[in-house]
């Protein structure tokens, strides 16, 4: 038996104003750019600025990371102070190449700021016996390290009774998060996670890693002085992650994630990530295109950690 025939609901089709058409023509001349205008004018593209931005990312005019508000303020106060107190500091990642690629960020970004491996640590649950998110015994294993604040990444949103039980042993938590919401705000130093903006925000989609860059760009615009690394250096790392973790590439997201590809494609040339420049290779290799290779990248963890599917998001 033959399944019955699709019922196509066809959306109408708005005829896009010639300006878009002269616009395409003069950037890409081609005998007909009626299906690009087409496109671009049913996404919303509908004024010359932001068509422009759309073909070029230095067009666009990126968000600031103060979009975030009063948590943002906090952030970066409560980071400041375990700086001035010389405190010791945990990011809390996730396993995934989202929650690694927003560790690698954290580490970079804040070991501008902390001493990486003496202020600064990190921990990633162990993918093959835990699960996402804060745990009690990961809580306790760095509390006796000393940690006194955790800054989580891509993860913790729903940590309610690891959070709790953190702050009665004295530690702190800035929570970076894209996961679902909790219905109360949880108690902790900082909560930054885009749901909280509306859904046309240009933050709005932002993945793990892009949440953790935006972080970092606010402590870099507080203490401009005291990087010695640009920030765009973080950008490939991104990329990977935003593309990996299948978030709508629209606002920044589309902004960061077209940058990250541009940074990323020069680690074949002037490799700075040996790991990254090796993936890298295999891809062009197999004739993968940049978009290709971040979710390629961010795939190949998954498909050496078959066990990684059964496991639910928590976190
Ligand atoms: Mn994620």
């Amino acid at each position: 038996m033959y399944p019955p025939a699709a019922d196509w609901q066809l959306k109408s089709q708005p005829t896009p104003s010639d300006w878009l058409l002269d616009l395409l023509q003069k950037r890409s001349p081609t005998p007909s750019n009626s299906f690009a205008a087409q496109l671009l004018w049913q996404r919303g593209l509908q004024d010359p600025q932001s068509v422009l931005a759309f073909l070029d990312a230095t067009q666009y005019q990126p968000t600031s990371p103060w979009a975030f508000g009063g948590e943002m303020e906090k952030a970066v106060a409560r980071l400041q102070q375990a700086r001035d107190r010389q405190e010791t500091v945990f990011i809390w990642g996730d396993f995934d190449a989202d929650g690694i690629t927003a560790t690698a960020v954290l580490w970079e970004g804040l070991g501008q700021f902390f001493e990486r491996g003496q202020t600064l640590h990190f921990t990633l649950p162990n993918r093959l016996k835990e699960s996402h998110g804060l745990s009690i015994s990961g809580i306790d294993a760095i509390s006796a390290q000393g940690c006194q604040l955790i800054v989580t990444c891509d993860t913790g949103s729903s940590n309610e009774i690891e959070i709790d039980y953190a702050q009665k042993l004295g530690i702190d938590i800035i929570i970076t998060d894209h996961h679902t919401l909790p219905s109360d705000r949880p108690v902790v130093a900082a909560f930054l996670n885009p749901r909280t903006f509306s859904q046309d925000h240009p933050l709005a989609n932002l993945s793990g890693v892009a949440v953790a860059y935006k972080l970092v760009e606010a402590l870099y615009e507080s203490l401009p002085d005291i990087p010695q690394e640009p920030l765009e250096n973080l950008l490939d790392l991104v990329a990977i992650g935003l593309i990996a973790d299948l978030v709508k590439l629209t606002g920044d997201c589309r902004y960061l994630a077209q940058r990250g590809l541009a940074r990323l494609k020069t680690q074949l040339d002037a490799p700075t990530r040996p790991g990254v420049a090796k993936m890298l290779e295999l891809c062009r290799r197999n004739g993968r295109s940049p978009y290709g290779y971040c979710f390629w990248i961010g795939t190949a963890y998954q498909c050496h950690q078959p066990d990684s599917r059964r496991r639910s998001r928590r976190g």
